[in-house]
């Protein structure tokens, strides 16, 4: 007997400076009826999905900044979210930014039954904490944001081992092993990623191949379903890739946005898929040697070998 869980994956197109959270919640519940009429158990939003990508802003006010983020959740605006999927039998993954005292957090939920059964907190901050202004535009990430608190959780939800990470912990190995070794057998991430990169320009015309190479490898090498889903298109000038994406334990993409726009993309995702992978050459008890890889957890950055005189 297999394991279906039907996956939407709601990717988004810009959301402006001036677009107020009801009429981003609008946009959040058309894509949730549309997954519903698709039979969906489950729908991912993006990375910071209430608001315009506010780190590629330098601020000074802290009441312009702090406008951006939620202080709770649900909140006024976002409750017709948590009805709606309460209703519609539909659990979801949410990306906001959250104002928890006098600490702020890049993070996402997942909601069950209407109800938050997990949380995770940015860990891999990109970006920059002090204004560069030779940037075209800013990412202020390491500025507004604290580095997450609560590792990387698995819980068990929507019948599935179910994980999240948030934009750029995609491009980490250790994100999608640390859940791996938790037996995760979905990641639903997602993900606000500029075109251009100006510390390296030269990787400009890879950003869509550099999406797909990660998650397709951490889905691989973990065994586990991905679910990678983007906003996108050109948002207060910046062009941001789209490229969402759902990705089988064997690494392949089963379902791929096509646009730069609101788009909903949906997969049958037989979570018993894992199971060959995670009981053959990626059976961690049988095959892994963590003693071998004290330096992953011992040391930050590299340090090359000594010159031999
Ligand atoms: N929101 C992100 O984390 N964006 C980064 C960019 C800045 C490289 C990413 O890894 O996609």
């Amino acid at each position: 007997m297999s394991r279906i869980l039907t996956v939407a994956g709601a990717q988004l197109g810009p959301i402006a400076k001036a677009e107020t959270r009801a009429e981003v919640v609008e946009r959040l519940l058309v894509l949730m009826k549309e997954a519903k009429r698709h039979d969906a158990d489950l729908i991912v939003y993006p990375e910071l999905a209430l608001t315009t990508f506010f780190p590629r802003w330098f601020m000074e006010d802290e009441a312009e900044l702090d406008a951006y983020y939620e202080t709770e959740m649900p909140s006024a605006e976002t409750a017709p979210l948590f009805a709606e999927a309460k209703r519609l039998g539909m659990a979801f993954v949410l990306g906001y930014a959250e104002r928890d005292g006098d600490k702020r957090f890049n993070t996402a939920i997942l909601v069950e039954n209407g109800e938050i059964v997990l949380k995770y907190r940015k860990v891999h901050l990109p970006g920059h904490a002090e204004h560069e202004p030779w940037r075209a535009f800013q990412h202020l990430e390491k500025r507004y944001f604290e580095v997450g608190n609560l590792g990387f959780p698995v819980t068990h939800a929507v019948g599935a081992n179910v994980g999240l990470a948030i934009c750029n912990d995609r491009r980490w190995p250790e994100t999608y092993r640390v859940m791996g070794l938790q037996d995760v057998e979905l990641i639903a991430l997602g993900y606000n990623t500029p075109l251009h990169n100006p510390p390296a320009p030269v990787h400009d015309a890879l950003g869509l191949h550099h999406n797909t190479l990660v998650m397709q490898s951490g889905a691989y090498q973990n065994a586990t379903f991905v679910v990678g889903i983007a906003k996108c298109g050109v948002e207060e000038g910046v062009m941001q890739i789209g490229g969402s994406q759902i990705i089988a334990p064997s690494g392949e993409t089963i379902a791929q946005a096509t646009t730069l726009e609101d788009e909903l993309i949906v997969a049958r995702c037989d979570l018993d898929l894992c199971t060959s992978y995670k009981s053959s050459v990626f059976n961690f008890a049988a095959h892994r040697r963590p003693e071998a890889y004290d330096l992953i957890t011992s040391r930050t950055g590299a340090i090359p070998p000594a010159k031999k005189a």
